[in-house]
């Protein structure tokens, strides 16, 4: 073994993270080896050469982003950052590889102390999130200049990365918008899990990235020169980059690299005795010797420099711009926006306009962009039907990365990634839009958002049958219910301006959770009439309207229905019924109320009936297993909305049947 630091080869150097991978996945008895055996050479080259970072200053904002899109390969991202000297990541991190609470789960988690940028293992996501990091990045270079911001973000991507639809958005999207901070290193090892790529896939890779716009390069993925030589010219291309690397999946493995063995699964004592040999590594299990340690130690070192020189740029900025760019860095909003929430409740309250969510949406994001210069808008080509755009805002381009409006195309589930690049970048808040229908394309991304805790809005229009004559393809009946079903995820669904106002500040006021505004197409009445300092919907679900004496029934209502409920309430009342109405924005605030505030909610009455244009599931959390429901069993129709709503029976008069048959039914026990 080499004597010292300056003497370690590169081999020596790749052969580390080979071991270590060898070794946890032995532990633990599961994970993967053959990734981060064959793909140990590429990770080399980058992160001791190229990638700027320091282990010191984990959250640095203008280090490189490194996004192991292959999650499942997450203990060649684990090796590394335990060579390269991250504190978090220590040998008995490695050690605990896939035990619980270590920083070594399974697949890679957002964990930024660690070194981990973003949470990778459903295939297709790492690449498609590392776009949006891209975009933020040029976009905060062109607000704050190379001085502050100028940094690459690098991908290592593998076949199931690229089979995935996702990709193919991602790429299309980031070849137009000519990122050329972006370089993929693509695992190019044509093995996946079933056997050789070849079963299932004949793409030229390469060629389809050139058609994307990308430049292309092809490398022997074990030549660290080669690989060295593709990322300087990456580094200098006007475009987006991919470098297909050829390699062997688990390199080292005599009998088992090249095949989809190493794949899955620990290659066993006899195999990994055998590679030790082969591969000349005479150290004892998760035992690395120390010259080669302090070679990888001392390429973490490397862009200590370029950190502190950063630093004095920050320190030597102008009191007002630096105050500007740590503002944004840290996440917290500006005071402004609590001014620019309160002069718009004002205005709605006094106007009560007779307006759709959606647009009464597009009226809030015109007040709170120009005070929130962080956010970045869009819409996934439903511009005008989202609401999305606020006059303020210029387009996001090639031409023009200072733009604050992105036009994603008819791509959902990238525009969705993207977005969570983005928020995991930092320094800006994204939101953009969609029909709630087609929230099933984002979903993926949204799930992933909301386990990583992260600030994304989503405008989801268009939110029931109220959408009207473009029918049951386009009419979510289901997905409020699937929504609400994400952990962590803030699904918002406001009744007027006045509650859209207030939930879009709940959603930008979320630093650690996505969210979810859900508008209608359709106007609604203005229901608020007075003006608060407290947000009502900061609640979850509050009463709207009291009942004249002690109540009878609750009525509970999201969205477009909570009108319906104030008009079932005047029937009911006028027929001597005291009826209260309560406003339910959000499922998932009102689970974080007081038990005490929670049962002046729920309990008030004994009759409990809850209305909303979709189905059920959910509601018997406000109404009980025997509490009345109106809503939808099943798929809508194409028709005029107003018929839509009398056919599938959510009426007020359909909302007083209900209360009444509950009431009857309770009747003769009252009286027994
Ligand atoms: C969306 C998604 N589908 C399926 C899987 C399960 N899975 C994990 S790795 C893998 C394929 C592995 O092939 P490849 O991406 O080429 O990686 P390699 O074999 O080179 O490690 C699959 C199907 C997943 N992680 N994500």
């Amino acid at each position: 073994m080499t004597e010292n630091a300056a003497q370690v080869d590169h081999r020596a150097m790749a052969n580390a993270i080979r071991a270590l991978a060898m070794d946890a996945v032995e532990a633990a008895k599961s994970g993967h080896p053959g990734m981060p055996m064959g793909a140990a050479d590429i990770a080399t080259v980058l992160f001791t050469r190229f990638l700027k970072f320091d282990p010191k200053a984990p959250d640095w904002p203008d280090r490189d982003r490194f996004v192991l899109s292959a999650g499942h390969a997450s203990m060649l991202l684990y090796s590394s950052l335990y060579l390269l000297g991250y504190e978090a990541m220590t040998i008995e991190e490695i050690k605990n590889f896939r035990q619980l609470g270590s920083h070594t789960a399974g697949h890679p988690e957002f964990d930024l102390k660690a070194g981990i940028e973003t949470t990778t293992g459903p295939l297709g996501q790492g690449i498609a999130t590392a776009v949006g990091m891209a975009m933020a990045e040029r976009h905060l270079n062109a607000t704050f200049g190379d001085e502050m911001v100028d940094h690459f973000t690098y991908v290592l991507a593998s076949d199931g990365d690229l089979m995935e639809g996702v990709s193919h958005e991602a790429i299309s999207l980031a070849g137009h918008l000519k990122l050329d901070r972006l370089i993929v290193l693509y695992d190019d090892n044509h093995i996946s899990i079933d056997g050789p790529t070849s079963l299932s896939d004949s793409t030229d890779t390469v060629e389809r990235f050139d058609a994307a716009g990308w430049h292309t390069q092809r490398v022997d993925g074990h030549d660290p020169d080669a690989i060295a030589a593709a990322i300087e010219a990456a580094r200098t291309s006007d475009r987006p980059s991919i470098i297909a690397c050829r390699t062997i999946i688990g390199y080292g493995a005599p009998n088992k690299q090249g095949t989809s063995a190493t794949h899955g699964a620990p290659l066993g004592a006899d195999e990994v005795q055998a590679a030790r040999l082969g591969l000349g590594w005479e150290a004892a299990p998760f035992e690395i010797p120390s010259p080669i340690r302090d070679a990888w130690r001392i390429a973490g070192l490397r862009s200590g420099k370029a950190r502190s020189a950063w630093e004095k740029r920050l320190a030597a900025l102008d009191h007002d711009v630096r105050n500007e760019f740590e503002r944004r860095t840290r996440g917290e909003l500006p005071v402004d926006l609590a001014t620019a929430i309160r002069s718009l409740k004002e205005t709605f309250a006094a106007d009560r306009p007779e307006i759709a969510t959606r647009k009464a949406s597009e009226l809030v994001l015109g007040a709170v962009n120009p005070a929130v210069p962080e956010t970045i808008g869009g819409s996934a080509d439903l511009t005008g039907s989202n609401n999305t755009r606020s006059p303020d805002l210029k387009d996001f381009s090639a031409e023009d990365y200072a733009g604050r409006y992105v036009h994603y195309g008819v791509r959902e589930h990238g525009m969705a990634a993207a977005m969570n690049g983005m928020a995991l970048h930092g320094g800006v808040i994204p939101y953009s839009g969609t029909f709630l229908v087609f929230s099933d394309y984002c979903r993926p991304s949204i799930r992933l958002a909301a386990l990583m805790g992260i600030r994304v809005i989503h405008v989801f229009t268009h939110d029931s049958i109220g959408l009207g004559e473009d029918g049951p393809t386009h009419q979510p009946v289901e997905h409020l219910a699937s929504l609400r079903a994400i952990p962590n995820l803030n699904v918002f669904r406001p009744a007027d301006a006045t509650e859209t106002a207030e939930c879009w500040q709940l959603a930008l006021e979320a630093r650690s959770r996505p969210s979810v505004l859900a508008l209608t197409r359709q106007n609604v009445p203005g229901l608020r009439t007075s003006v608060t300092d407290e947000n009502c919907c900061a609640r979850g679900a509050y009463e709207l309207a009291a009942a004249t004496g002690q109540a009878k029934v609750t009525l509970f209502a999201s969205g477009s229905e909570v009108s319906l409920a104030l008009e079932a309430r005047v029937i009911l009342e006028r027929d001597g019924i005291p009826t209260r109405v309560v406003s339910v924005p959000s499922f998932e605030l009102f689970e974080e109320q007081s038990a005490d505030y929670r049962r002046t909610i729920l309990d008030d009455a004994p009759v409990r009936v809850a209305v909303e244009a979709a189905i059920r599931q959910g509601w018997d959390r406000f109404v009980g297993r025997d509490g009345g429901f109106v809503g939808m069993n099943g798929f809508g129709a194409s028709a005029p909305y107003k018929s839509l709503y009398e056919h599938f029976g959510i009426t007020a008069e359909a909302v007083v049947a209900e209360a009444r048959r509950i009431l009857d039914s309770l009747a003769p026990a009252e009286e027994a």
